[in-house]
């Protein structure tokens, strides 16, 4: 798409100055050049703490290829001072962007501040940030995840089939991340227009598999069979869960429903599995939009400040039509 576009701007720059016969060559011959320029970009990653990411990750490295972009990658293992520590490296490297998934929302004004007197564009992917100044980046690509939040509610009230009241337990991402504090504000304004949804216990599982079994294992044993219903926070956190429900000799996706986000494969592989209840869908696959906006950005075109990913939900009885179409 980007290839296509650029030669299309090319090709009106062309004919501009055959038909207008003036020579504007250099104003617009070179806004054209700075658009297919190669160019470099700095780009900090949260960390390789789920399948999800994986997925991310690869598609930003791909993308990138593709595109002729040179990119300079670094994992932070979900600890913001590595991040911040990587845009700083960055800057000093001169890159000509800098894109990154910001770990937690909060405790970026400074580092950003120092992007910007550096005047270099700074783009946020998946995660978004609580900055009150809004010029400190040019854009957000990304999930609604409050959207998410309240699709996996939604999906709850008009599938539960249990009487009285549904006990719900949760599964929160990393403390302080976006996506953790959005879906968890998303699926309680769903639940808490019926009094039967309650949720019972709530605590992180930093998006991970270890940490989701080993927090299922201790509401197990604090709630045992009270519990109705697991809200996780991702996939992989569910996944996590099933094994601590199974070992706990209970039945996953009959026992306990379980509800979790992202639409990775190991969440249909669960799903086929009669497992897992359901999935929201969470697009990882960022890095071709990312790379385009990245050119446009360079370029000095305007680019929307929002750019939202479009998404849609699984429930288990579309699992195995469905999972030969996904492509993480
Ligand atoms: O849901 C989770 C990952 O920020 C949307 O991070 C992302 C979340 C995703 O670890 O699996």
């Amino acid at each position: 798409m980007a290839t296509t576009r650029a030669d299309r701007a090319r090709r009106t720059v062309l004919t501009f100055l055959a038909t207008a016969g003036v020579l504007l060559a250099t104003g617009a011959g070179s806004a054209a050049h700075a658009a297919d320029k190669a160019f470099t970009m700095g780009f900090a990653q949260v960390g390789a703490e789920s399948e999800w990411r994986t997925a991310n990750s690869e598609s930003i490295k791909s993308a990138a290829k593709a595109n002729g972009v040179t990119l300079k990658f670094s994992d932070a293992q979900q600890k913001q001072e590595n991040q911040i520590k990587a845009i700083r490296s960055y800057i000093a490297q001169k890159v000509d962007v800098i894109a990154f998934s910001p770990v937690v929302e909060s405790g970026w004004d400074t580092v950003l501040q120092e992007a910007k007197a550096a005047k270099i564009p700074v783009i946020l992917t998946d995660r978004g940030i609580d900055s009150k100044d809004p010029s400190l980046y040019t854009t957000f690509i990304g999930s609604d995840f409050v959207e998410e939040g309240r699709k996996a509610g939604r999906w709850l009230l008009e599938n539960y089939k249990g009487k009285g009241d549904v006990n719900i337990v949760e599964l929160q991402g990393t403390v302080g991340s976006a996506p953790a504090i959005d879906r968890k504000r998303g699926f309680e304004e769903i639940i808490k227009t019926d009094p039967r949804y309650k949720i019972i216990r709530s605590q992180t599982g930093d998006f991970t598999r270890a940490k989701g079994k080993e927090v299922m294992e201790a509401f197990l044993k604090a709630e045992g069979k009270k519990i109705n219903v697991l809200f996780a926070h991702n996939d992989d956190m569910a996944i996590g869960a099933i094994q601590a429900i199974e070992e706990a000799g209970l039945k996953p996706g009959k026992d306990i429903t379980i509800i979790s986000i992202d639409g990775v494969k190991g969440a249909f592989e669960a799903m086929m599995a009669g497992k897992l209840n359901v999935t929201v869908e969470c697009s990882p696959l960022l890095g071709p939009q990312l790379m385009e906006t990245a050119r446009a950005v360079l370029a000095g075109k305007p680019v929307p400040k929002r750019i939202v990913t479009k998404e849609g939900i699984f429930p288990m009885e579309v699992a195995a039509k469905e999972f030969p179409n996904r492509k993480y």
